[in-house]
């Protein structure tokens, strides 16, 4: 397994508040955007637009070390929607999504994961709330951590304890309050 480089945390002058960017990339329509408003507003929605671009959302999680400010990038999947955005060398961690349910979106994560600049990259199979019509196999053969999630039927825990606890070196960390 690759050696996973945990950064230290941005402390803001004022609040001292540890502060992540995390990105999130994959094919069009693997849920990046149905995850952030999962995270964000705790809403499910079914209708897809394609993000255009990159969207950038902040975000507060509470936690049982205090309270984690993110910034969360969600970008396009469709490349007629790239315009002149490319993925950040900035991003503290970076989610690669696909879907479970399309194999395209598990063939494509070579070229998300080559848009990365560093590690930590965490490989997050997304809809397993749907019938799973392959086996993945990319996170065993790049030595990646991985896991299923599910933004119609699964919690905000489930996509980012296991980045937080790696971001912030506590393997207790849980999320307080959703
Ligand atoms: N069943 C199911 N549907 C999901 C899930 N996550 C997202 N979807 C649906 O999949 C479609 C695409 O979701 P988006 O979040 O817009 O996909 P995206 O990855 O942001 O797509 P781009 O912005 O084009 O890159 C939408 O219709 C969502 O409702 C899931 O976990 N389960
Ligand atoms: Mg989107």
């Amino acid at each position: 397994m690759k050696k996973l480089i945990a950064s230290s945390p941005v402390l803001d002058g004022t609040t001292k508040m540890p502060h992540y960017t995390i990105q999130l990339l994959g094919e069009g329509g693997v849920g990046k955007t149905a995850w952030i408003k999962k995270i964000r507003e705790d809403i499910f929605e079914k209708k897809y637009v394609g993000t255009v671009g990159l969207e950038v959302h902040p975000y507060h999680v509470e936690t049982n070390h205090g309270i984690i400010t993110l910034t969360l990038y969600d970008y396009y999947g469709r490349q007629e929607y790239a315009g002149p955005v490319k993925p950040t060398d900035k991003a503290d961690a970076t989610i690669l999504m696909f879907d479970l349910s399309r194999k395209s979106s598990h063939k494509n994560l070579d070229y998300w994961y080559q848009q990365t600049h560093g590690e930590p990259v965490f490989v997050v199979g997304n809809k397993n709330d749907l019938e799973a019509v392959f086996t993945p196999t990319y996170h065993t053969e790049h030595d990646l951590p991985y896991w299923t999630a599910s933004a119609k039927t699964g919690t905000i825990h489930d996509l980012l304890i296991p980045i937080l606890r790696h971001l912030t070196g506590h393997d207790d960390l849980v999320i307080q309050g959703v």
